[in-house]
């Protein structure tokens, strides 16, 4: 059957692959599979759905190695709707009370501050830096739609306000300097949330564009994955191949499948097994760190130069937890949050060391999870550089750091420390390479326009035979479990709008 959109390959019964079970590949299945005619079939490298979402029963309850919170739930965010359809949520979180609170995205203040000589940081003086510091965030919002900017990235633009404002802060020279190891703490904050080793390296103009939804940030009380554990489920049988790692996709070419010899495809999927799949589309929702890792031997043609390019661009840096359990917490009853303060550090200061020496202060503090069967449980958070390294190193060697340094804080040299430890290696992961995407120094929101396109661009009777999903490929939510389903949802209503016209279109020939 020959028709316009899809050229000299229009069947009524698309083949269409999707690449990846994350949560953007599973949205774009979901989709497609309601629609009539369409053979979808979801390749996953791995044994199991989900990606970046991944919840692990340790400790007698039930931890996350990747995606934490609902970021912004309320109305507007698709998570938390789908999270409300499969009674995935609790009173609190569902209450409209939670859902209005407005936090502009930045996480809550500790409860107790600890410096590395084994002080409380008083939490007032925590509370004054915290402000000036997303004062000065919130400020890089002005430079959205400026043609220029001052400084290229946000790391220096916050730099250079804190210069200013370090002459008119009359405080003591000790105090003065507690206030920028306090700050320091705050930028590695950062790094944790905008997934990169340093804020020099994101952008400063596009930095605005990142949108926040209302919603006191929540979690799910079973675990994250019972998200995409319901979605799998609800897709036919048979529709997702596990273990099925990607090796090339050809395209703008004409395949055949030995079952059906009279039909020809534009693009043909080879797997690492050796097992080809051809198909009239494709549905790419691989993460940027596996697309900046392969995309020379992932692509036959290779990408188009814009695009490649833009994949060289983007940033995709590394967040990772380590979860520390204990027998008796160290803490108070009612603590939710541990920050580390390293004294002598400053963000004005380029800190040259051995990452083995040092790469522990990167490590921002804890937050407390609520008691599990007879554990007492901290998760850490650390990102770039020093996170990628702190994989490289064995669970022992983690463990005896992360006991000197609670010894440290506490000032108390007798300290159990954590009897057993957990934590994400998201950067060494062969299909991940990373945590999640930033817009990078050198990159704009356009370029994650430019990942989204579909291929080819320029041939209307072979359009869309690549098509691109994932989080980075989100403009303004990239990066979270919201931002990659939207973008699973766009990629598979493109293919649905394209078969509609083409129906109707054909009824109107008729
Ligand atoms: C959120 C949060 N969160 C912490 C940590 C991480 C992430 N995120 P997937 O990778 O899921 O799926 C791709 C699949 O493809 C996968 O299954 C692969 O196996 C498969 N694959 C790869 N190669 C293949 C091949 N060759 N063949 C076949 N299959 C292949 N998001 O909303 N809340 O709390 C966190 C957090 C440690 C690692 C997060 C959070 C990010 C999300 O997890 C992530 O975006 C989505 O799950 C990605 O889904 P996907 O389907 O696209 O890919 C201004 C400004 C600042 C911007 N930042 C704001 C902060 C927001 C981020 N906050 C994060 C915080 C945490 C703690």
């Amino acid at each position: 059957m020959e028709g316009s959109s899809g050229g000299r390959f229009y069947s009524r019964n698309p083949t269409i692959l999707v690449i990846g079970g994350g949560i953007a590949g599973l949205g774009a299945a979901q989709r497609l599979c309601r629609h009539q005619g369409f053979r979808t079939q979801l390749l996953e490298a791995t044994d199991r759905c989900g990606g970046r979402i991944r919840s692990e029963s340790a400790f007698g309850g039930v931890v996350e190695i990747g995606a934490h919170w609902i970021h912004g739930p309320s109305k507007n965010n698709p998570i938390f709707q789908l999270a409300l359809e499969y009674g995935l949520l609790g009173e609190k979180e569902m209450s409209e009370e939670n859902q209005l609170i407005e936090v502009g995205g930045h996480p809550g203040l500790p409860s107790v501050s600890f410096s590395s000589s084994g002080k409380d940081v008083d939490l007032k003086l925590v509370e004054d830096v915290a402000n000036l510091f997303y004062t000065l965030l919130d400020q890089t919002r002005e430079f959205l739609h400026m043609a220029e900017t001052p400084v290229a990235s946000v790391g220096e633009f916050l730099k250079e306000a804190i210069h200013r404002h370090l002459s008119e802060w009359t405080d003591n020279e000790e105090t003065k300097k507690l206030k920028l190891s306090i700050l320091n703490t705050f930028f590695n904050l950062e790094c944790c949330v905008s997934g990169c080793h340093s804020m020099d390296l994101v952008a400063l103009g596009p930095f605005g564009e990142y949108a926040m939804l209302p919603g006191l940030d929540c979690t799910f009380t079973e675990g994250y994955e019972g998200l995409t554990n319901c979605m799998m489920t609800s897709l036919p049988k048979n529709v997702i191949l596990f273990n099925k790692p990607v090796k090339t996709i050809l395209w703008n070419g004409s395949f055949r499948d030995e079952h059906s010899p009279k039909e020809r495809f534009p693009v043909q999927v080879e797997c690492e097994d050796g097992e080809k799949f051809p198909a009239h589309h494709v549905i790419v929702t691989v993460p940027l760190g596996f697309l900046k890792e392969k995309m020379t031997t992932l692509f036959s043609p290779q990408l188009p130069h814009r695009k490649a390019d833009v994949i060289r661009k983007m940033g995709f840096g590394t967040n990772n937890k380590i979860f520390l359990e204990f027998e008796a917490p160290f803490w108070e009853p009612d603590c939710q949050q541990i920050q580390v303060v390293w004294e002598d550090t400053s963000p004005l200061i380029d800190v040259r060391a051995e990452l083995q020496d040092i790469w522990f202060q990167k490590l921002v503090g804890f937050i407390v999870l609520p008691p599990m069967e007879s554990a007492y449980v901290l998760c850490g958070f650390i990102a770039g550089h020093e996170s990628e390294f702190m994989e490289t190193l064995s669970d022992e060697e983690v463990r005896s750091s992360l006991t000197q340094v609670l010894r440290r804080i506490t000032g108390n040299p007798q300290l159990s420390g954590p009897r057993s430890i957990l934590r994400s290696k998201w950067h060494s992961a062969p299909y991940t390479r990373g945590s999640y995407s930033y817009v990078a120094v050198g990159s704009s929101g356009d370029d994650i326009d430019i990942l989204a396109q579909p291929l080819p661009t320029d041939s209307l009777s072979s359009q869309f035979q690549i098509l691109f999903a994932g989080e980075a490929t989100h403009r303004t939510f990239y990066s979270t479990t919201h931002g990659a389903l939207l973008s699973g949802w766009r990629e598979a209503d493109r293919l649905i709008s394209l078969y509609d016209s083409e129906t109707q279109q054909q009824k109107f020939k008729l």
